[in-house]
């Protein structure tokens, strides 16, 4: 070890720190044993009280970096991984609490943004996962995990910012939506896939002919690379979405079944499912401002009126009802929604004859409307799950138009971007507007009345609500129906 590393400095520190406690504990034991004087006996304990001072103070010497934010997330496991590969003992702060700990002012002084982790040591702390691991690893001198030359050092510098900028954001911005951390949306979610898989892409490549990053042996840039892979693998990167990336997986397993890696990562367990949106609801809307009431001057002396006995408090208070839905005024239809719902549902034979016959029999074109419906982004339905969930939370999100509507939803093509079309049956001549009020997918969607004098828009409409399969020429993935 280079004479000038701090530390070797700390070893040497320690050595004096155990050697001079042994002294002072000599002395100590001595005089308990010659001195039978109460003085003598004070100075005795004084000399085990510093003893034990300078015993602990060794021991300090050997856990001089204390670690804040627990060992439980990525950003802590790419210093103590890189730690372990180091020789580097780090102290974990006692009675960490997350979002307690991380707020007192001892700690905003050390990171004012107060998150974690932070890195204290004997020069000061540091904050930023990617910088505390750079130091844990420079600690030692020629540290293999930093490469053995510039360009070596210049190439892990550049998969350390590659895999956070790349592979890290991309996997958060598919991730936290989904586990409610931030609002959802289909297209940023659509894009952060589209992202993360260009990525993993440039990374598989690179690594169909290389081990690891840089070299032929673990680096740093390796540490930062698999921590951010692991969040992704053990939350939302399932098989099918990762056996794109072949050799990634193979990366990705490699690593963490390393010694160093297992020590800090535990058994690492592959997602099977992607996490459903843990919301539904859309961003609430700000309400409209308050008119300022008109404050009526009464008269000074004017007595309160008393309370008219037939208004009684309660009923002043009582909730007003609920306005109608505009839709329940309209003229009644001879159409009755929910006997189309149940032939629909109960017809297993003969669908053509049966169901579409009894649909066109039952419709009422003065009461009800057909429109077909085409998902604007076709191009990023790159993922199939994906491209299902999208279609099954646009159904959920539908529920309250269950009273007034019937749907269905095509998934069509056999390959990659699929194809979402659909037709709807509203209640009314428009679309409702408390539909496009409250479902945010039905912007998505470019919409089109199906008129029903075209015979090709009939038929059209008749393989939808049949599952007719091509549909238009190609095979269909899934078909959804809202009823
Ligand atoms: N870029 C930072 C990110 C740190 C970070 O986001 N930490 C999270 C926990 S993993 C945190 O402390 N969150 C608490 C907060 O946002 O107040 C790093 O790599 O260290």
């Amino acid at each position: 070890m280079d004479q000038a590393s701090p530390l070797y400095n700390k070893a040497a520190a320690h050595v004096f720190f155990l050697l001079t406690a042994r002294v002072v504990y000599s002395a100590a034991f001595i005089s308990l044993r010659i001195c039978s004087s109460d003085f003598c006996r004070l100075l005795a304990l004084a000399y085990c009280q510093l003893s034990e001072l300078l015993r602990r103070g060794g021991e300090i010497g050997v856990c001089w970096l204390v670690f804040h934010g627990g060992n439980g997330n990525k950003n802590a496991f790419k210093s103590l991984i890189a730690a372990e590969y180091t020789g580097v003992q780090i102290e974990l702060a006692k009675n960490f609490e997350m979002g307690v700990s991380n707020k007192t002012p001892e700690f905003l002084k050390m990171n004012p943004i107060g998150k974690i982790p932070v890195l204290e040591t004997p020069d000061g702390p540091i904050f930023e996962s990617n910088a505390i691991a750079r130091y844990v690893t420079r600690l030692k001198e020629n540290n293999p995990l930093y490469g053995s030359s510039l360009i070596d050092f210049a190439h892990i510098e550049q998969w350390i910012d590659f895999s956070s900028m790349e592979i890290d954001v991309n996997i958060a911005r598919w991730l936290y939506p989904r586990v409610g951390y931030i609002p959802y949306l289909a297209p940023a979610e659509e894009l952060a896939i589209t992202s993360l898989k260009r990525a993993l892409g440039a990374l598989n490549t690179h690594l169909a002919s290389n081990t690891y990053l840089v070299g032929h042996s673990i680096t740093l840039a390796d540490i930062i690379m698999t921590c951010n892979l692991y969040v992704g693998f053990s939350r939302i990167l399932v098989k099918s979405f990762t056996s794109e990336f072949p050799h990634v997986e193979r990366y990705f397993w490699t690593l963490v079944n390393q010694p160093n890696f297992h020590k800090v990562l535990g058994e690492v367990k592959q997602t099977d499912s992607v996490p459903a949106i843990s919301s539904q609801k859309k961003p609430v809307q700000p309400k409209e401002p308050a008119k300022p009431q008109e404050v009526k001057k009464e008269p000074k002396q004017q007595p309160a009126k008393p309370k008219t006995p037939e208004v009684n408090e309660e009923e002043e208070d009582a909730p007003k009802p609920k306005p109608k839905n505009p839709l329940d005024l309209l003229p009644p239809s001879k159409m009755i929604l929910d006997e189309w719902k149940r032939l629909y549902s109960n017809t297993k034979t003969n669908f053509r004859e049966v169901a579409i016959k009894g649909f066109w029999d039952m419709y009422d074109p003065e009461g009800y409307s057909l429109w077909f419906c085409d998902y604007k982004y076709n191009d990023e339905n790159t993922v199939s799950f994906v491209t299902l969930n999208k279609v099954g939370g646009f159904l959920q999100r539908m529920d309250l138009a269950r009273k007034y509507a019937f749907g269905k939803m095509l998934v069509i093509g056999s390959e990659p971007p699929f194809k979402v079309k659909g037709l709807w049956l509203f209640r009314g001549q428009e679309i409702p507007k408390f539909v496009f009020d409250e479902v945010y997918d039905m912007e998505l969607y470019d919409w089109v009345k199906v008129d029903i004098s075209d015979e090709i828009q009939k038929e059209r409409a008749n393989a939808m609500i049949e599952d007719q399969e091509p549909f238009e020429g190609e095979a269909l993935l899934d078909a959804k129906c809202f009823k």
